[in-house]
């Protein structure tokens, strides 16, 4: 591995999140392609967290604090990535449902996948059926992921994937669940595609979906 590269591999996985945007700027003024640094440095290192907290070895803190190092790494390459035309694994839409205003482990989720290489749409708290409907109807989306932490407010899950079927919609993405309360039985249950009980199975998830 390059050096640079495994300078920001190591930042990103300690959580250093000025090391990891001085390595990432040198990264680029070396010469070394923007899809490169993504995939070699940040994408990789957010694999490994991943696998770390699979394993039991980081815990939600360890895992945050990566994220955020690999954020703002991404901010720089962000514009050239942009500029270089390099496709991002796939689209997912996320949002906590109707009624839910936690946002923790659904931003956690968010910056796994972005971590991943997907592009996010984060419709935030407190979403609507109908909100997730339009954001499909846009077009392009591969994953839809809703996150619910209260047990009153797992139903909406259902509600929205039954407007998504009213809407003529629901084969054009793959919905994945998740949250506390939420299990791979309840999943079932309503017709999701698909349920992770962390961030980081969330990621590999929404992988499995776009091949
Ligand atoms: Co609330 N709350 N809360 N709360 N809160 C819980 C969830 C609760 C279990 C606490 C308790 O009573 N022991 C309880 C729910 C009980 C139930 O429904 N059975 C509860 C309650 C009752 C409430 C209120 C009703 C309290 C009140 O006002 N009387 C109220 C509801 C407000 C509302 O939403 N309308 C409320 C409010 C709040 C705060 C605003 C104070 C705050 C939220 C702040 C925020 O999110 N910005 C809060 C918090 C922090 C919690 C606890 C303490 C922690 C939740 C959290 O962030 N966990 C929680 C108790 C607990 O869980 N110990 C509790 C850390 C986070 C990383 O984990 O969110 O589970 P988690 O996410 C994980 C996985 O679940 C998974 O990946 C994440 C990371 O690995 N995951 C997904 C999550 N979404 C996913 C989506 C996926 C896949 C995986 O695919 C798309």
């Amino acid at each position: 591995m390059n050096e640079i590269i495994k300078s920001i591999y190591t930042a990103v996985l300690s959580g250093d999140m000025t090391t990891t945007q001085e390595q990432v700027e040198q990264a680029v003024g070396s010469g070394l392609t923007p899809a490169d640094i993504l995939q070699e440095g940040l994408i990789s290192a957010m694999t490994e967290v991943g696998r770390r907290f699979e394993e039991g070895e980081y815990y939600v803190p360890e895992m945050l604090i990566a994220a955020r190092a690999m954020k703002a790494g991404l901010t720089i390459l962000k514009p050239l990535l942009a500029a270089s035309d390099v496709q991002p694994l796939g689209k997912v839409i996320l949002g906590t449902v109707k009624g839910d205003l936690h946002d923790i482990g659904k931003n956690l989720v968010s910056m796994m996948l972005e971590g991943a290489g997907f592009e996010i749409i984060d419709l935030g708290v407190d979403v609507p059926p109908d909100k997730f409907v339009e954001a499909v109807k846009s077009g392009g989306i591969d994953v839809l992921g809703m996150s619910a932490l209260l047990t009153t407010t797992m139903p909406l899950m259902k509600t929205t994937i039954d407007a998504l079927v009213a809407a003529q919609l629901r084969d054009q993405v793959k919905v994945i669940v998740g949250g506390a309360p939420v299990t791979q039985s309840y999943a079932d249950d309503i017709g999701a595609d698909g349920y992770a009980p962390d961030a980081s199975r969330a990621a590999s998830l929404a992988k499995s979906f776009v091949g």
